[in-house]
């Protein structure tokens, strides 16, 4: 594949980000799907290269929605990627409680019509295009063995998960039934300064990070003994990129192989600051989900014996790195608050 042309849906998420930079840093021409009404212009994906024209970079970012089929064919058309990376969803697990059928919609038959607009596409012009579809450890739920990996079965827990398991299968079909070069990969959680602020990690170095510069006087959280299998988001974008090199389109999981607990996080994040945590935490149970997985922690020896892929960032270090960023966010937002603006 000579021609290298990448279409990214979510491109203003936390792995769109990084995804674009190594894309980017790989000579590909860019093509991003941002919502109309979602967060730009924004610093999720105004800040990106080539957003204002800058020379020598290849970005061009298209208003659609997965919801939306027409929409999508015609970015298609327009961008005529050779790769497509699926990263939209409502990727927040707690809200598909909430919003089981918006989520069910985004995931699943979102991720249905893309497939069904590349395969139109696809038959349409002979031009291959091959396809990421962004899966997720979720989808395990309620394993009954720990570490999972490609063959262990999916027992989802909640509708999140359930959406993701269907987008799953479907690309699946997709490759199996219409002969489409597509993978999933199955992603443990991953985390950076980039991601959003209500998922845990972030919402704990954020907090730890404000409480230190006396912004914020305490943290409200739920299930303190959960554990995750965490790891960095520049990391786990890489395995992506390696699974649509590969001469066949498998399915990959991409993890650790660890797993920590929400308070060895805590212990992290506020011992760098020399916090003690139980100071400033209080729990509130509306962060207690209805249900949560048993043990999810990944074994990736495929992508390791396969990709050639393994994780670089430690828990330490990458906890390291999103309190620093906060703590740098904190003094901007300080600043601010100093001079009389409200942040
Ligand atoms: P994220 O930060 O929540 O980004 C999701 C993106 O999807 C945002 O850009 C959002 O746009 C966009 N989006 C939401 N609904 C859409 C719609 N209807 N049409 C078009 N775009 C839509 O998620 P992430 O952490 O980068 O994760 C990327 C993908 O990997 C997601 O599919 C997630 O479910 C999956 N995943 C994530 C992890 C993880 O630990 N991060 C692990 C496994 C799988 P707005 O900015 O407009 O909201
Ligand atoms: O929760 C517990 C919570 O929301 C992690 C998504 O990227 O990874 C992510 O899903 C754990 C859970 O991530 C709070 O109960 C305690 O056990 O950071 P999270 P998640 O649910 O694991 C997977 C792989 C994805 O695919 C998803 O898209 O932390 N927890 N107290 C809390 N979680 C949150 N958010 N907020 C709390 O206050």
């Amino acid at each position: 594949m000579n021609d290298k042309t990448a279409l990214i849906t979510g491109i203003s998420g936390q792995d769109g980000f990084y995804l674009s930079e190594l894309l980017l840093s790989e000579g590909y021409r860019l093509h991003g799907i941002r919502r109309r009404s979602g967060s730009f212009p924004s610093s999720r994906v105004e800040h990106r290269p080539g957003n204002h024209g800058t020379p020598g970079v290849d970005v061009h970012l298209h208003v659609g929605d997965l919801l939306d089929p027409i929409g999508l064919r015609r970015i298609i058309s327009e961008a005529q990627p050779t790769e497509v990376y699926n990263l939209a969803a409502q990727s927040h697990v707690h809200a598909s409680f909430e919003d089981p059928i918006y989520t069910a919609q985004v995931v699943a038959m979102g991720t249905l019509n893309l497939l069904e607009a590349l395969r139109d596409y696809r038959d349409g012009t002979g031009r291959e295009v091959r396809f990421y579809q962004a899966s997720s450890s979720e989808m395990f739920g309620k394993a009954r063995e720990a570490p999972q990996n490609e063959r262990t079965p999916l027992r989802p827990r909640n509708p999140y998960a359930c959406a993701k398991v269907h987008a799953f299968w479907q690309t699946v079909t997709y490759r199996e039934a219409y002969n489409l070069f597509t993978c999933n990969g199955i992603l443990y959680n991953h985390e950076s300064p980039r991601r959003g602020e209500n998922y845990v990690t972030r919402k704990i170095t954020r907090a730890a990070a404000r409480i230190k510069l006396g912004l914020q006087e305490h943290l409200y959280l739920g299930n303190l003994d959960a554990r995750r299998d965490w790891g960095f988001a520049g990391d786990y974008v890489r395995a992506m990129w390696l699974m649509l090199r590969q001469d066949e389109p498998e399915d990959y999981v991409v993890a650790t192989g660890q797993t920590h607990s929400v308070r060895e996080l805590l212990d992290e994040a506020f011992g760098l600051l020399d916090l003690d945590w139980h100071d400033y935490v209080r729990s509130d149970p509306r962060y207690i989900r209805p249900t949560e997985p048993t043990l999810l922690c990944g074994d990736a020896s495929k992508a390791r014996t396969q990709l050639g892929w393994r994780p670089t960032v430690t828990f330490a270090e990458l906890v390291r790195m999103m309190v620093e960023a906060d703590l740098q966010a904190a003094e901007r937002d300080r600043t601010l608050t100093e001079a009389g603006y409200t942040v």
